[in-house]
């Protein structure tokens, strides 16, 4: 056997029957901060002063960088401006409900302090600091769900990982090896020693031995009540599905699903990065994605110094500031029950035996006429969520006719509430 038995805390079986159960915060909760961060953070997307295509994150294999010269990032990594307590609190200003960040990407490199390999953000840099325990911690005292994201198959850096196919100086080792050596008990540490983690994000599938997969797979009954995304493998789906960058345009089938994207073009921070998305965009996708159900894992990608960029900052607080009038039409909402509107989107959530709709008008009516098409229902009430201003509505055959003042309330996104019956 690849590990213990000691692992097989939770069956997959009964991971199955409590999903609802364990995913219930998680559909309350609908946003999300990932956050990619390593030790390539430090030059920005450079490899020897030059530009290197694609996420940053992705330095060590896109120079086809040596093991023994990547390592050496590790010395230059010194995140003195990071402060754990001041970045979940962005996080929970922005209205993020939860955080999931890389405690080791494809690199090879732990950001926290690995009993199974010295190449770790303790051991290997003058940082000397437990990064993931740091924001372990933060999180649990401000009320935000933790979560890894860890890549079980590639690893650039173990002589057993995968995906490293440049470096022919290293003595191979098998996957297995890799798995028993590092991986496994890595995960293992990852889900005991770090108090409660909500979720535990995989990265990215590619073929292995079921064995090996099975004791990755287990490790996650060490904590109860952990969710996962559905990198694992293609027998593993896990608990919730993953879109990458691009939101479905139509509501997916998946019962959970969700939307990573990162805030501007790179995963990993990256210098000549300038691809923000505007604030409006973002605050949009967010509306786009609850309208059909899903969660919106928006990343973030700090520097080798620790901080954001201000084009990050300003974006959350930003977002936080609609969330702070709007959020009751984001939380613990369903898809919309209404087809394609011209005007924007809408989420859904039932009240006493009715439904509340929150109508999200992105394109403001210039003669103050809103069709709520297909709806035949009575109306209990409308009102400018943001003022509570009624508003007037009229049954028509086409469905209900809103009344709208001029002026929308909101430049990013101005919210309805209408609850009608059934
Ligand atoms: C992976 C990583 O390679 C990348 O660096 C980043 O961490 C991202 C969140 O995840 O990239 C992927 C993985 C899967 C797909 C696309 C990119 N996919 O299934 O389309």
């Amino acid at each position: 056997a690849l590990v213990s038995s000691t692992l097989f805390a939770q069956k997959p079986e009964s991971r199955e029957q409590t999903r609802d159960e364990r995913m219930a915060w998680w559909r309350e909760a609908k946003f999300g901060m990932f956050v990619h961060w390593g030790v390539y953070s430090v030059t920005g997307g450079q490899y020897k002063g030059k530009e290197l295509p694609n996420s940053a994150e992705w330095m060590m294999n896109r120079g086809n960088i040596p093991i023994a010269e990547y390592e050496k990032y590790a010395a230059r990594f010194n995140p003195v401006k990071f402060d754990a307590a001041e970045f979940v609190g962005l996080a929970k200003q922005a209205g993020m409900k939860y955080l999931v960040i890389t405690a080791k990407h494809h690199d090879g490199f732990s950001m926290f302090h690995s009993t199974a390999s010295p190449y770790n953000v303790v051991d290997a840099t003058p940082f000397k600091r437990d990064i993931m325990k740091e924001l372990a911690e933060a999180c649990q005292e401000q009320g935000i769900r933790f979560g890894f994201y860890y890549s079980q198959c590639q690893d650039w850096h173990h002589p057993g990982g995968m995906g490293n196919n440049w470096d022919k100086t290293i003595q191979r080792v098998s996957f297995d090896q890799y798995v028993r050596d590092k991986a496994a008990p890595e995960i293992k540490q990852l889900l005991t020693e770090y108090g409660p983690i909500s979720i535990f994000w995989w990265d990215t599938p590619r073929d292995m031995s079921k064995e090996a997969f099975d004791s990755l797979h287990s490790s996650t009954g060490l904590q109860p009540d952990v969710i996962t995304n559905d990198r694992l493998g293609k027998d593993y789906p896990g608990d919730h599905k993953t879109f990458e960058r691009k939101i479905p345009p139509q509501a997916p089938a998946d019962k959970y699903w969700e939307v990573c994207m990162p805030i501007s073009g790179s995963w990993g921070y990256k210098k000549i990065d300038t691809d923000f998305k505007s604030p409006t965009t973002l605050i949009r996708n967010l509306v786009d994605i609850a309208s059909k159900g899903g969660n919106y894992l928006l990343n973030v990608s700090p520097t080798g110094e620790g901080n954001l960029l201000p084009q990050s900052v300003e974006r959350l607080k930003l977002i936080g500031q609609w969330m702070k009038v709007n959020s009751e039409s984001i939380y613990g909402t369903s898809a919309s029950p209404l087809p394609k509107l011209a005007w924007g989107r809408c989420t859904a959530k039932s009240v006493d035996g009715g439904t509340m709709l929150y109508l999200h008008v992105f394109d403001w009516p210039s003669d103050g006429k809103l069709l709520v098409p297909a709806i035949k229902n009575d109306v209990r009430q409308a009102s400018l969520l943001a003022h509570g201003t009624e508003v007037k509505t009229r049954l028509t055959d086409l469905g209900i006719e809103l009344t709208l003042p001029g002026e929308a309330p909101d430049p990013y996104a101005s919210v309805i509430t209408i609850s009608i019956d059934g």
